[in-house]
Parts: structure tokens; sequence; C-alpha cells
């Protein structure tokens, strides 16, 4: 039926099928506060086949949003009714009715943003010295198959920040056959859920490809200026070669344990930066593979850059040698 049917129709039974009632949902607190939305922890009662209460997380507009704040929220909406990947946040229902705001409950990670993961690690598992502790090409940090520091505190491994990097190419992998651009890949936007499993969240600015593979952003929004790739910057242009872009950031935030990309450099200056051949220097941190991936990533041109397929399989390689 669902072939036969034309796109509003089978939006509007999608839209039915998802409908969880309001009163079975108890708000409990924020979990965290964007520039235009809020995301809460919630019970909710008999979800997804689920007896009894189970923990979700609850994402709506602060208040008084404009309409292409609403249009972000019923679009991440309609990204995640198509999807369905372990590497992919769940959506799990929406209350969508009128007589209060939009609700879209998708699956609780516990651990929260891999941002935030990464940088409670540092504080956890650094006390010493902080990253700065690694030189660069010191062998023990990528030979090493224990704890990163050799405090008993740490938590993280070499093998669990490759295993992050592994787990979001192929989240990005399913999305980019799904011809889906997730536009604001970052580790601010990745979850982590239980066993260390990452969860790629935030579609608010993703979109569909319908024609090629490249979408054209017309309108004014926020912008991610240190996660886009050139020619996003240069000519609003996203396909998923943009995203392998923001890939790179992120394996940037990753090994650098959370820290802000492209330190000290001002928005307005770094499109004539990069365009001169500027990148990012390797992090002490960071192994010489890992920092050609991360260049790879950033090649001018985007027909250069690896898939997310070929990067699912270099660093299933680096995997498989860390074991
Ligand atoms: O690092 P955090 O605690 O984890 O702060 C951010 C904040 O909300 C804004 O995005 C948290 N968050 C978002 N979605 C979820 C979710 N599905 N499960 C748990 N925490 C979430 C995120």
């Amino acid at each position: 039926a669902n072939e036969t049917s034309t796109g509003s129709e089978s939006k509007s039974l999608g839209d039915a099928q998802w409908e969880f009632p309001r009163d079975k949902l108890i708000i409990e607190e924020t979990l965290g506060e964007g520039e235009f939305g809020r995301v809460m922890r919630a019970q909710a009662w008999n979800i997804n086949g689920q007896n009894g209460y189970s923990t979700v997380a609850v994402k709506m507009l602060k208040g008084e949003e404009s309409l292409s704040e609403q249009r972000d929220l019923l679009s991440e909406f309609n990204m995640l009714k198509e999807v369905s990947h372990p590497n992919v946040i769940k959506l799990l229902g929406a209350c969508t009715q009128k007589g209060g705001p939009l609700y879209i409950i998708v699956e609780y990670a516990e651990f929260g943003s891999l941002r935030s993961y990464l940088r409670k690690n540092r504080s956890s598992g650094f006390e010493c010295n902080d990253v700065n502790m690694f030189q660069v090409g010191n062998p023990m940090y990528f030979s090493d198959s224990g704890d990163i520091c050799h405090r008993s505190s740490a938590k993280l491994t070499k093998r669990d920040l490759v295993s992050f990097a592994w787990q979001i190419a192929k989240g990005m992998a399913y999305l980019s056959d799904m011809k889906l651009i997730h536009r604001d890949l970052a580790a601010r936007n990745l979850l982590l859920a239980e066993g260390n499993v990452i969860k790629i969240s935030d579609f608010g600015l993703s979109r569909d490809v319908y024609e090629g593979d490249t979408y054209l952003k017309k309108t004014k929004g926020r912008v991610p200026v240190k996660w886009m790739a050139l020619e996003s910057l240069e000519d609003h242009i996203y396909t998923s070669k943009s995203d392998v872009w923001s890939f790179g950031v992120v394996l940037w935030e990753i090994v650098t344990l959370g820290a802000s990309p492209y330190p000290g450099v001002q928005l307005e200056r770094l499109y004539h930066l990069l365009k001169a051949g500027y990148r990012m220097e390797q992090p002490d941190t960071c192994s010489d593979k890992l920092y050609d991936i991360m260049l790879m990533c950033w090649r001018e041109n985007p027909y250069n850059r690896p898939s997310f397929k070929d990067l699912v399989h270099r660093l299933d390689m680096m995997l498989q040698e860390s074991a």
C-alpha cells in the first residue's frame, strides 16, 4: 500500500504511527539547551513496545522560536522516521497534536554528548598532564592497548577512540547511502549510549538530497563554520563529501579529547586560511595514520576526499591492528 500512496499520505500515516500521548510522558530534568532547542530527560509509559516506564530524551523548542526553527525540528523528525541504524539515534515517538508544543522523543544516551564525555575523561584520566603529556609520535600512545594514561583512573583507551571514529563512520556511511546529508556533524552532536555505542544525533540541519548528491542551502541559518567544508563556506554546497570534511574535524576533536578546533582562529579568517592551504596541525596525541586520514578529509576538492565507506575500512584496519 505504501508504494502506491502519495508522499503526503505516507507522511500522515507515518505521523499516526509515531504519535505518543502527552499524558504518558513525565518530563524530568533538562539535559541541555542549544541556541533554540532544549533536550529534557523524561519517563515514557509503554513506549516502543517496552513495558512500564523507560527513560527517554525529549527534544523541543524553547519558546517563541521563528518558523525556520520549527521547520528544523520538524525536518529532524521527518529524517528520523526514515532511518534505522545502530549508530544513529533512534526515534521512539512524537507529540505533534495541538494542545501542546512539538515533542520529538528519542532514545536516551546515558553518557551524553561525545564532546562532554571526552572532556570529562580528560579531567579524570589525564589529571597528570592533560593531553599534552603525549609527545608527537610517542609510541606508547598508539602501540599500547592499555590505558592511554598510565594512571589507573584513565578510562579511555586508544582503541576506544578509534572505535568511536569507526562507529561514526559506519553511521555516516549508512546515512550517505540513504542520500541524507547531516550538515552539522560535530562531537557536540554525537551521543554516547550504554556500552560506548555512538549515536549520531541532531539532524536539525540535515536534508534529503533529491537531485544528484548536492544540496544547495538557500536560506541563512546557524552555520557551524569550524566544521564546514570549503565548498560549504564558499558556495553553500553540502554533500556527503562535505560531511566527510566535518568528520575530519570530529577526528581532531576525538584525539584532543574534546578540544575546540582552530583555537585562536577567528571565524571570519578561517575561510581565507583554508583556501590558502592551511590545515590544523597534528595534535600531540594523534598518530600519523589518523592525521593522514584527517588531511584526506580536508582535501580541497571534495572528489579527492575518501567516502565514508573508505573511512570505515581504514578505521577497521586500525582497530584490527590494535586488537
Ligand atoms: O553532553 P550532554 O549532557 O548530552 O549535553 C547535551 C545536551 O543534551 C544538548 O544536546 C544532551 N542530550 C541530547 N540528546 C540526548 C539524548 N538522546 N540522550 C541523552 N542526552 C542527550 C547532550
